[in-house]
């Protein structure tokens, strides 16, 4: 299903006036801080972030899993998704497929739809953490760490697909997270683990298209809770160095152990040209997936100052590609998405608002409190009249959330779906 551009004009019609005042009030102010409103809402407006396609229905966790009725059965019925909530949001421009759960089966139809609906595709993932169907080899004691050559094979034959699989797409990068490592002292030799790793991403490396990057992402636990291969980001920055010039890491805000700072190693990373991907969750505890900005706001935004340093300052370092990498348990999966792609364009206004020139000066100064007042002024101004206009001056809702529930667009998908329906791969 789409939707209709008279359908979201009608969805704002109630909103407008209040918006406009709003809007016209923080505009103000801004400018005569000395601030670029057009210049701001720009960014807001070109700034996309990826969907997943596993996000788009009901995750689950290790004791079950409450399916979300109308659920994307198929590949289309996934960008169909994307679609709405990029009409919605405007800025879901791009769906990231994983392999093999997405493997389309008319490229040039796949490529159609997604092109009717502005969606691009970004990073391809590729799946070493399950067994598939009639694999002649198991991922259970690893995939590109394993000890034995033909698990290892396997698994580098699978990226290799999987890249070949997204350049009939048009993705321009492969994501390879591993849940290789142990659950208990003693079972793997570090070393060995990490050298069969290496040496398996380079055979990956050497079938990458030129114009394409290796995205190496790491998580410090889980599934394995003793040890995993690529642990943190010093191991992925390692890897990638070997591999080459194409090869990057990617961070992951729920990978990382109880209060990293990951707003400084985001920072490193891009000084050294090295940080190819972010993929965006929050949690409490450790990868728990849950919604953008629902637990640590602040967190996100110090991230954000220092991702827009980095975009500003830092041309060594590429364009990243942008994900939301969380899972849904109790909400609507699209709201979720949409709450997350809200706090995302919140948190990356309010670092636009940071004068970076005002910023440097504080701190050659070294007047530390300056330095936090300037921040904690941006965090604290309430920037979502301008997420709405940017949203509003592309064709998307001023509440997106309001416009997905007046357009009744879960009991549409569940009429033309059926309720009990499950995501491929969930
Ligand atoms: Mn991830």
């Amino acid at each position: 299903m789409k939707i209709q551009a008279e359908n979201i004009q009608d969805a704002n019609k109630n909103l407008l006036d209040a918006h406009n005042e709003n809007f016209d009030f923080l505009a103000n102010k801004l400018t005569k801080n000395g601030h670029k409103v057009e210049d701001i809402l720009n960014k807001l407006a070109e700034f996309q972030v990826a969907i997943p396609s596993w996000a788009l229905g009901a995750g689950g966790t290790r004791f079950g899993r409450f399916s979300f009725y109308g659920e994307p059965s198929s590949l289309e019925q996934k960008i169909e998704d994307v679609g709405i909530l990029h009409s919605l949001t405007q800025t879901a421009g791009a769906v990231s497929l994983h392999i093999p759960w997405d493997v389309p089966e008319d490229y040039n139809a796949v490529k159609e739809l997604a092109s009717s609906l502005d969606i691009k595709f970004d990073a391809v993932n590729s799946n070493t953490f399950q067994d598939q169907k009639d694999a002649a080899e198991t991922y259970k004691y690893g995939s590109l760490s394993n000890t034995s050559q033909a698990v290892r094979e396997q698994a580098i034959q699978h990226n290799l697909d999987v890249i070949n699989i997204g350049n009939k797409l048009g993705s321009k990068a492969l994501t390879v997270w591993l849940a290789d490592g142990s659950c208990f002292p003693g079972q793997n030799n570090f070393q060995t683990a990490f050298q069969n790793t290496q040496d398996s991403l380079k055979d990956i490396y050497k079938g990458l298209p030129d114009d394409w990057k290796m995205l190496v992402e790491y998580k410090p636990y889980e599934p394995n809770f003793y040890s995993t291969v690529i642990q943190d980001w010093g191991a992925s920055l390692m890897l990638a160095n070997e591999c080459g010039e194409k090869a990057y890491t990617l961070v992951d805000l729920g990978h990382h152990l109880p209060n990293s700072n990951i707003e400084q190693i985001v920072s490193i990373l891009q000084l050294k040209g090295k940080l190819g991907g972010f993929h965006f969750n929050d949690s409490k505890y450790g990868d728990d997936d849950l919604t953008v900005g629902s637990i640590k706001p602040y967190a996100l935004f110090l991230i954000f100052n220092e991702l827009v340093y980095g975009m500003e300052n830092n041309p060594q370092n590429p364009d990243l590609a942008w994900m939301i990498d969380a899972s849904h348990n109790v909400k609507d999966p699209l709201e979720d998405l949409i709450q997350s792609l809200e706090a995302i364009q919140e948190a990356f206004a309010k670092a636009l608002l940071i004068d970076q020139d005002e910023l440097k000066a504080a701190q050659l100064d070294n007047d530390v409190v300056k330095c936090q007042e300037i921040l904690q002024t941006a965090y604290r101004t309430d920037v979502r009249p301008l997420i709405e206009k940017a949203r509003l001056n592309r064709g998307g809702a001023i509440s997106p959330i309001k416009a997905y529930r007046e357009l009744d667009l879960r009991n549409h998908l569940i009429d033309s779906r059926g309720k009990h329906t499950i995501a491929t791969g969930l």
